[in-house]
């Protein structure tokens, strides 16, 4: 196993904006008069916008049409991007700073991998942007949602490394899931550590054992 590239997903790796995206899914679907918990907010996790909606409006009676539906995600998106507004340095998980550093003085290359079409958002407010070189692979630029490997086999592509040299770091299944799909060695941390696909596993970003990468 030799890893020349880390690519990372974003929220629930780097720093967290769940609370985030369950306060504007819960707004939306107040709204509509649909119920919504935290335990199907767990659901959400790593799943694109549209995937997302999808997964709330099956607790709902009503038919959506597509344009209803495309209302809806901007509805929650607007939300969404008004907390995100409050992000700073502040919120990156303890020690992630440092460990993308390391990983750069070993000169091993970093990518993003993320469904988020607010990725590039996010990553310029927390301060974290210019570190991947334009090496940003996200919602934005891809057609399928993990599971499929879209997202990291682009984002092995703008490092031009072979996906079999690439980790990838994961709080999600579905991205775990991706990983695998794509040729990847998969990293679990938090929740996605439980996933049987992982190759490897920490808690968190701050205790990931750095000799793997010796
Ligand atoms: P947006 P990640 C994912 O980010 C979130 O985990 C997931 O909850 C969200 O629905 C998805 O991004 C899309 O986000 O609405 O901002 O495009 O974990 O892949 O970095
Ligand atoms: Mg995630």
């Amino acid at each position: 196993m030799r890893i020349l590239g880390v690519i990372f997903d974003l929220d629930g790796v780097i720093l967290s904006t769940d609370e985030y995206h369950y306060l504007a899914w819960l707004d939306m679907a107040k709204k509509e008069n649909i119920y919504f918990d935290r335990e199907i907010n767990e659901r959400l996790r790593g799943v694109s916008r549209m995937d997302s909606l999808e997964i709330v409006l099956e607790r709902s009676t009503k038919k959506y049409s597509q344009e209803e539906k495309i209302k809806l995600c901007e509805y929650k998106n607007n939300k969404y991007r008004a907390l995100l507004e409050k992000l700073s340095p502040k919120d990156i998980f303890p020690g992630a700073t440092d460990f993308l550093k390391f990983l750069l003085y070993k000169k091993i290359k970093i990518a993003i991998g993320s469904s988020s079409k607010n990725a590039k958002y996010i990553l310029k407010k927390i301060e974290l942007y210019d570190m991947f070189d334009g090496h940003i692979s996200d919602g934005t630029n891809i057609t399928k949602s993990k599971p499929d490997p879209e997202v990291f086999t682009k984002a092995a592509e703008m490092l031009k490394i072979n996906p079999c040299n690439c980790l990838v770091i994961e709080d999600a299944y579905a991205g775990i899931e991706a990983a695998k799909k794509g040729g990847m060695i998969a990293m679990g941390i938090g929740s996605a550590k439980d996933c049987s696909l992982c190759d490897l596993r920490a808690d968190d970003i701050s205790s990931i054992d750095k000799s793997i990468f010796e």
